[in-house]
């Protein structure tokens, strides 16, 4: 195999909140390995990363801990730094965008493109906040969909139903600064005309082709990565504002820059252009060697990242002139937990510096699991139950126990030394073989970006050893055949050997371990699958139990631990827009008691209720049915409001409404009077 140049990036974390698993899963661990393999096989590689310090997802932190962003991003950069230091994640240098490097690094790219004639500049009407007297980027606008009228839809997108948005498509939008309703007011930016570059894009993304050369294979990328670009090169590029105005940012560096700062996606990915200056400043390098030339650059990220790097960031690149653009963008798709999406917000979330505070030594059994799961092709899901069936009849029950057999009856009949083999057996000879072909099925594996995979052929290894304990039965023959079990004890070793190697991309400080156990040096990838790792004499030493079982009390630990945290953060993080006296007087609010309940066909999210309000008795129609059943609520004291115009659900007309309270699981309770009270009290 011929040694090639990598730059590999992984996605810069958001320093607006710890990492959880999701990030974790889909960007850094695969990077991580995919990196580690490259070392091991003696290609040139630098894996820079970093935290992204600006934009409006910072700002609103901010705002919501009461503290500055330079805290803000100074706490989360401190801790998700940590968390990839103890993780052993092997970056060679994990920078930030706060950082004057970045900066300046940032403001040339820019002054480049400017006078390249890349960007145009324009003037529009945006929302101005007059109490703050700011415009309003796109994250600090709220308002209803116009999709599926959720009622609290940023200004670039839903969350409810994933459509993305401008902030003028916004039904009654609103400040989230103020609370109140914004102003349109002109401002001009610098844009990137991103129509210009759609015909050599389709060429690139889909033939791998620029300018008549073959860059990449196309075939390498993932499905979706060209699915999600071709359909916005086919929906027709627009311009995009690279500017905002905001004073959080790298400030823009030209003539009538005044008060705006590069748009974040703008600033971020050249943070993997700062991150490698700083790097290779500190180790006598020079950064252009790893941005140019005849070098592979790989970007690491989940899906919603997927345009950022295999469109704007490869024009923007283009567009610089003379630095190399992505060989591949292995993009990830999303894990969930427990059957529900991570959710910052909601803290449905493993955060890994809290595992790793807590599992110090489970370090690999993460890793483990995490890549048995990857949602590399489709979403996937993370599960304690799942974890804890991986460790132990996985890693313990066939990774641990095979070599911790192979080390400890090497210890019993030879005092840790390596037997002499005999002569091979056909068994003997078919195991060894496979063996052999291991490290081969592994590299394709992963030049291929299947991670996953990869992994299981190296643990195939483990089995393959595990097999070979269980058919041979040393511990029996060591009565009737001596000499044969010192055959079997040499390839069983040989095998642990090879573990030590085939690991180290997947399960660093595991293969460490067994190299320790074996006293033996790993060396790289191409010594992977050979015999006679270990000479005949060659001493061992007494191993320690690789992965100790997962107990059910640390499962119900964690599951217990994650509902807990559910419902500390209320459903509503943000007040409402003001109302007025009169509005409120307007509603016409009642107790009601329950009297009949029943459900509605084909709508699994209905009760039809009777309630007397005490002034009649009326049809309502409430979206409980997940919560409840119709002969829990028959009788149950609750809150009506009166004088909604009735409306047809599923063809029966509903008079009003049930008030509910929801907590931040998206449970339901009925609000009733405290004390027993009749239909029909007045509610003010
Ligand atoms: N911080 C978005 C994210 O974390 C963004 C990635 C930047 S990569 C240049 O999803
Ligand atoms: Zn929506």
């Amino acid at each position: 195999m011929s040694k090639e140049k990598y730059t590999v990036t992984a996605a810069l974390p958001y320093a607006n909140g710890p990492l959880h698993l999701g990030h974790v899963a889909g960007v850094y661990l695969p990077g991580d390995i995919f990196t580690r393999f490259l070392r091991m096989n003696g290609h040139d590689v630098a894996f820079v990363c970093g935290s992204d310090e600006h934009g409006a997802a910072i700002t609103l932190r901010a705002k919501k801990e009461g503290i500055t962003p330079q805290e803000i991003v100074d706490k989360y950069d401190g801790i998700i730094r940590q968390a990839f230091k103890d993780f052993d994640i092997s970056f060679d240098i994990f920078h930030r965008t706060s950082e004057q490097l970045h900066h300046e690094t940032a403001q040339d790219f820019f002054k480049v493109l400017d006078a390249n004639d890349e960007f145009t500049k324009e003037s529009s009407e945006q929302y101005y906040d007059q109490e703050y007297n700011q415009f309003l980027a796109d994250r600090y606008i709220s308002g209803t969909c116009p999709n599926c009228g959720h009622d609290s839809a940023y200004g670039d997108q839903c969350e409810k139903c994933g459509s993305t948005l401008s902030p003028t498509e916004l039904i009654k939008p609103v400040s989230t600064l103020s609370g109140k309703t914004p102003i349109m007011r002109t401002t001009s930016h610098w844009y990137l005309p991103m129509e210009r570059h759609e015909e050599w894009l389709t060429d690139w993304i889909q033939e791998g082709k620029l300018d008549g050369v073959q860059q990449h294979d196309p075939s390498k990328w993932r499905n979706q990565v060209i699915g999600q670009c071709m359909s916005w090169i086919n929906a027709g590029l627009r311009p995009r504002a690279m500017t905002r105005d905001l004073d959080w940012g790298v400030k823009v560096p030209v003539e009538g820059g005044d008060g705006k700062v590069l748009y974040v996606w703008l600033d971020a990915p050249i943070g993997y252009i700062s991150a490698t200056k700083q790097w290779a400043n500190d180790n006598n390098k020079d950064w252009k060697d790893y941005w140019t030339g005849d070098r592979k650059l790989v970007h690491f990220i989940g899906k919603d990242n997927i345009v950022f790097h295999a469109i704007i960031f490869p024009i923007l690149l283009k567009a610089h002139k003379g630095l190399i653009l992505p060989d591949n963008v292995p993009a990830y798709e999303f894990l969930n937990l427990e059957g529900d999406k991570f959710s910052t917000s909601r803290n449905w979330a493993v955060w890994l510096h809290e595992y790793l505070e807590e599992c110090p030594d489970r370090i690999d059994e993460l890793k483990y699991v995490l890549t048995s799961i990857a949602p590399e092709t489709k979403d996937s899901e993370f599960t304690w139950k799942e974890y804890q069936t991986r460790v132990n009849s996985e890693l313990a029950a066939i990774l641990g126990n095979f070599v911790n057999r192979a080390l400890v009856l090497t210890q019993k009949y030879y005092d840790g030394k390596t037997p002499q083999p005999g002569e091979l057996t056909e068994y003997d000879k078919e195991v060894v073989a496979q063996m052999e072909a291991i490290p081969e099925k592994i590299s394709k594996l992963v030049y291929a970006y299947k991670l996953r995979e990869a992994q299981a052929e190296a643990m195939n290894l483990a089995r393959l050893g595990n097999k070979y304990l269980a058919d041979t039965e040393p511990w029996k023959l060591i009565k009737t055949d001596p000499v044969r079990v010192e055959t079997i004890m040499n390839l069983a070793l040989q095998i642990t050997a090879n573990l030590s190697i085939v690991l180290q991309p997947f399960l660093p400080g595991t293969a460490q371990k067994l190299s320790e156990f074996l006293n033996f040096k790993q060396g790289d990838w191409s010594n992977g699958g050979l015999m006679d790792q270990l000479s005949a004499g060659h001493q061992t030493a007494k191993p320690s139990i690789l992965f100790p079982k997962v107990e059910d009390d640390f499962i119900e630990a964690q599951l217990a631990k994650l509902e807990a945290s559910k419902s500390v953060e209320s459903v509503f993080d943000q007040q409402k827009e003001d109302t007025n006296f009169d509005d409120f007087m307007k509603m016409d609010i009642r107790t009601g008691t329950i009297l009949e309940a029943e459900k509605i066909k084909k709508a699994d999210k209905l009760l039809k209720l009777l309630v007397d309000t005490g002034l009649d008795k009326r049809t309502i129609v409430s979206g409980i049915a997940k919560h409840y059943s119709p002969e829990d609520v028959i009788g149950k004291k609750v809150t009506v409001l009166m004088n909604l115009p009735p409306r047809k659900i599923r063809g029966v007309e509903s008079q009003g409404m049930i008030l509910m309270a929801e907590n931040g699981k998206g449970e339901l309770s009925f609000v009733g009077p405290e004390k027993d009270f009749k239909s029909g009290c007045g509610i003010h």
